[in-house]
């Protein structure tokens, strides 16, 4: 097999950017609406924060806003707190979804459910999909990382991870890349894989995955790569994202279909 550059059988030209899933753009919270002080049941005490969050300065705000929106109107409002007392005292209908059940806000609203109480509501457990990939990419001029590199780059926020791995190698025409995400305590393994291709060529490409419900701690990230051959080390990088939410690692490729045609 041979380097895309000088494959009399590469396929592809130009370049592909292939959207797998549209992916959630924030970390859905799990919550019981009406729950405002998140104790796992509506009590007087709930209408009572709401009322004490709209008439006293904004004291007390809500760390899940979409709970204490009890209507599911979009606002928070006096509504919400009467919404509250009609159901625990006078027999009214029960809250919207989700209740009396944990479950995430069904409506598109504005509010937002920053945290709820992992006690009453355990948090969702991470999950993770390549959401696209592009390639081939022509040699030598790729643009950007030279091809003599790899690179992974990241991006965190509210839950949600996009990590970038630039210049992943694989055959020019495979029928589809593919990416198995694994969690295992602190570990996050990434295992790229191709599934058909059958092009005398290899090429370079960028995958990106993007893992929801992670929180924000420290990780050991390793990237499974089907093409990688010594002495070129496996990439097996720790990241805290707490500290950094965003980051990029290089590492030297030399073996092919990186550096050598
Ligand atoms: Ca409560
Ligand atoms: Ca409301």
């Amino acid at each position: 097999m041979i380097a895309r550059h000088s494959a009399p059988l590469a396929l592809a030209s130009g370049m592909l950017l292939l959207v797998l899933a549209a992916g959630p753009s924030a970390r859905a919270v799990s919550f019981i609406r009406g729950d405002v002080d998140q104790n796992g049941a509506i009590e007087l005490t709930d209408p009572v924060r709401i009322l004490m969050y709209l008439f006293l300065d904004g004291t007390s705000v809500p760390g899940c806003l979409d709970a204490a929106d009890v209507d599911d109107s979009g606002t928070i409002d006096l509504s919400d707190a009467v919404y509250s007392l009609n159901f625990l005292f006078l027999g009214g209908p029960l809250p919207p979804l989700p209740h009396p059940e944990c479950g995430v806000d069904p409506t598109d609203d504005a509010l937002d459910c920053r945290e709820f109480s992992g006690d009453v509501c355990p948090a969702a457990p991470p999950s993770g999909s390549l959401i696209s990939y592009k390639g081939c990419k022509d040699f030598p001029d790729i643009g950007g990382v030279p091809p003599d590199q790899a690179c992974i780059q990241y991006v965190y926020e509210s839950g949600v991870l996009h990590l970038t791995h630039v210049n992943a190698g694989f055959n020019c025409c495979p029928d589809a890349l593919v990416a198995e995400i694994i969690f295992d305590e602190g570990a996050i393994t990434i295992r790229e894989a191709e599934i058909g291709g059958v092009c005398f060529c290899c090429c370079l490409y960028d995958m990106e995955v993007e893992i929801v419900d992670l929180a924000a701690m420290e990780y050991t990230v390793r990237i499974g790569e089907p093409y990688l051959r010594e002495p070129d080390e496996p990439f097996e990088l720790t990241i805290d994202l707490a500290e950094q939410p965003e980051g990029r690692f290089c590492l030297p490729r030399t073996q092919y279909p990186w550096g050598v045609y």
